[in-house]
């Protein structure tokens, strides 16, 4: 495959002229008068933050916070970010959840080069979908995303949706000791189970924080799971909350129940009711305290629950002339002959295959080929003992049902498979290109649990 090269060398002289302060994102060419356009420039750097008390911690940032600067633009409109890498290391930038061209995914050797240190990219896609969105690097991504290289994407509604009130959440656990000194990312025996957990479990940044909401009011609750490998089982006990939507896409809201799993790369979100002011609820993964919400203030009129918030313009997929695929995800529970040389460990396979991190030709050898145009069930067969998020890029996808579960069908980017579940979705494949398929437990993805799927 082969690619000009985009991004501009000896980019930050370029940026300099920009007049750009020390980190930080800011609208930086102007709005022309054509087309409604969201830009913004958005630097990866190192950082000290103080995620343990009294501590310093080198994280690496987007637009100077981990996680990173929150991007919103609005439905329909241009999304235009230019990414300067100051990081020691080559990176990209994924969109996790838009259904955009090729070229502009961020996958290394796919869609594009490596952004090397010093260089810059600007990445330029329209934004199809509303909903929650979020960005990460798609390069070393055990330590790109453990280091705090994930932000999120907010799609606004065309319209004005009913919420006068939201919050974003986004989740994310650091692999940090008790002094804030980052240990390893990824150890084989963990990769080989369920992932390798952060020990630092923080909101925004912060651990067990007390995030203040309007008393009375219903508030939209964007909740973003950006961990490397936790499922988070949130519940909000006492709570009236209704889910809203699902990974970026409507749902009919209804009650959250008493838990809802949300694995690594997936999002929620809720409407909540505020109780009355001085009250606290907290916000749970089992019986564990995520953060505080604290209900304060008042005066405001109660707010009424909104509609449904409106259906995004996915293409519905033809389930009866729709071919059939099966996808078997596996243990492969290999270790390469040669680690010792700097080869991969491969614990896990998708259809026999397991993809291997650093084989830049994996992407030429594609796990299935898909007509344009055409629809598509995928057959979803987890046979171990772990759960896998399961993401494609490029398409957004209908759940339809699971062997272990009763689903209501809906559209998503990322599906949490259970241990030993079957479950099938459907996709019109609409979008040409070579597109990652992929567990987001980070360190399963590392170790082989990815493959590419063309669509031509
Ligand atoms: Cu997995």
């Amino acid at each position: 495959m082969s690619f000009t090269r985009r991004q501009i060398l000896a980019g930050l002289a370029g940026v300099s002229v920009l007049g750009l302060g020390a980190g930080g994102a800011r609208y930086w060419l102007g709005r022309p008068e054509e087309a409604r356009t969201h830009d913004y420039e958005l630097i990866a750097a190192p950082l000290d933050v103080e995620l343990v008390p009294g501590h310093r911690t080198s994280v690496w940032a987007y637009g100077g916070q981990a996680p990173g600067l929150e991007l919103r633009a609005r439905q329909g409109d241009w999304l235009r970010v230019r990414f300067v890498n100051r990081l020691p290391e080559p990176s990209t930038i994924h969109w996790h959840g838009i259904r955009l061209p090729l070229e502009m995914d961020g996958v290394p050797y796919v869609s594009q080069l490596p952004v090397l240190p010093g260089e810059y990219f600007d990445y330029r896609f329209r934004l199809p979908d509303a909903g929650s969105f979020w960005y990460h690097p798609h390069t070393a991504s055990g330590e790109q995303l453990g280091r705090g290289l994930v932000g999120p994407l907010i799609v606004e509604e065309r319209e004005p949706s009913g919420f006068r009130h939201e919050r974003t959440l986004s989740l994310k656990s650091w692999h940090v000791d008790g002094q804030g000194v980052f240990g390893e990312f990824s150890v084989p025996r963990e990769a080989a189970r369920g992932g390798t957990p952060g020990r630092l479990t923080t909101v925004n940044g912060e651990a067990a924080p007390t995030l203040e909401l309007p008393a009375g009011q219903i508030v939209r609750l964007r909740i973003l799971n950006l961990d490397n490998t936790l499922t988070y089982r949130l519940n909000l006990p006492d709570a009236e909350a209704r889910i809203y939507a699902l990974d970026g896409n409507p749902v009919a809201p209804r009650p959250l129940g008493k838990e809802y799993w949300l694995g690594p790369g997936m999002r929620i979100e809720l409407g909540l009711r505020v109780p009355a002011a001085g009250v606290e609820l907290p916000l749970r993964n089992g019986p564990l305290r995520l953060a505080t919400l604290k209900s304060v203030g008042g005066g405001e009129a109660p707010g009424a629950w909104p509609a449904a918030l409106p259906a995004n313009p996915v293409p519905e997929p033809d389930l009866a002339a729709a071919e059939s695929l099966r996808f078997n995800f596996e243990w492969a529970g290999a270790l390469s002959v040669n680690t010792e040389q700097g080869g991969a460990f491969k614990f896990w396979q998708i259809n026999g295959q397991a993809w291997d991190i650093n084989d830049r030709s994996c992407a030429e050898r594609p796990i299935a080929t898909l007509q344009q145009g055409r629809s598509y069930i995928f057959e979803l067969r987890n046979v171990s003992q772990y759960q896998h998020p399961i993401h494609l890029h490029g398409m957004t996808f209908k759940v339809l049902d699971s062997n272990r579960r009763k689903i209501a069908p809906y559209f998503t980017d990322t599906y949490l498979l259970g241990r030993n579940e079957t479950a099938r979705v459907a996709l019109v494949a609409d979008n040409p290109g070579v597109w990652m398929f992929h567990c987001h437990v980070v360190d399963h993805m590392e170790t082989g649990l990815m493959a590419a799927i063309k669509v031509a």
